[in-house]
């Protein structure tokens, strides 16, 4: 509650009372900024009834038991096709990914879409009783893994792959110990298996390094072997760039003086 008071604030709204969901879903509904990407018109977008088929989702329910089909009417009704050649996936690099997307307008996150703008970094479930909306707590993932919040995201990074065309992007993270492809995550284990090779021409993966962080892998790495492997198995051609120079100069606009950063080696 307290990041959303936070969202609606910065977009100049009074926020003296969110103890309900559906000023909160109407507002930043209301407010995606659709004119500067040119992939929805928000005359087409009827957000009080993307609030109802929300609330249908999850009101009254055990949040435990939460199926893709819950989330069907609100995915017809708010998603929305992504120019060819500008989904983003991404893994492990959430602020990076998404603070390049907002910075270049070349690409487009799930975020960045209508229901990834309204829904990223917010939290619900139902409550069997009334009022069939818990205010209080909501399962988290290790206590149950259809809770309301993991099945939407899984639901719409489903979507989101299926549509993506042309040629599509990854950011991967260089940085984590564990490597940096994870066939558990959402990217491994929804979003590479629902892309579509008649659609998609090309994956460009952009394997990130923090700066002055560990390199624990690289292009040749064993992960991105493994991800390669997979893709090139379901007939998509593939390349791996390290360190994508113009995702890295934004990296470098908080570390200036580091190493990697110079502009003369
Ligand atoms: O499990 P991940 O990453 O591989 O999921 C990222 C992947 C992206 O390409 C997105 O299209 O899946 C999509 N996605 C979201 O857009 C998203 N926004 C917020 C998946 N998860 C998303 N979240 C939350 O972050 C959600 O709660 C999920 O569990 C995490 C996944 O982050 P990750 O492990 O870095």
């Amino acid at each position: 509650v307290k990041i959303l008071e936070d969202r609606l604030k910065t977009l100049g709204y009074d926020v003296t009372c969110t103890d309900n969901y559906k000023p909160v879903v109407f507002l930043l509904c209301v407010d995606y900024p659709d004119d500067s990407n040119c992939i929805l018109s928000s005359r087409d977008t009827d957000c009080l009834k993307i609030w109802e088929s929300f609330k249908y989702a999850f009101i009254y329910k055990n949040p435990c038991n939460t199926t893709a089909e819950d989330y069907q009417p609100l995915m017809e009704l708010a998603g929305h096709p992504i120019p060819c050649n500008k989904s983003l996936f991404w893994s492990k690099t959430n602020d990076l990914a998404h603070r390049y997307t907002k910075s270049s307008h070349s690409f487009l996150t799930l975020e960045d879409s209508l229901l990834g703008y309204i829904f990223d970094g917010v939290s619900w479930c139902g409550d069997p009783s009334a009022p069939g909306i818990n205010y209080e707590s909501c399962p988290k993932r290790s206590e149950c893994e259809s809770n309301p919040v993991s099945v939407f995201w899984k639901t719409a990074s489903k979507r989101f792959a299926e549509a993506a065309c042309g040629v599509v992007q990854v950011m991967l993270n260089g940085s984590i110990e564990a490597g940096a492809f994870r066939s558990s995550s959402i990217f491994g284990s929804i979003e590479v298996f629902n892309l579509n090779p008649n659609k998609v021409s090309e994956i460009q993966i952009w394997l990130m390094h923090d700066i002055g962080g560990p390199q624990s892998e690289s292009c040749s790495g064993h992960s991105i072997q493994r991800l390669k492997r997979i893709l090139e198995e379901r007939n998509f051609t593939i390349t791996c760039e390290d360190n994508y120079r113009p995702v890295q100069l934004l990296q470098c606009v908080r570390n200036p003086d580091h190493q990697d950063c110079r502009l003369c080696p």
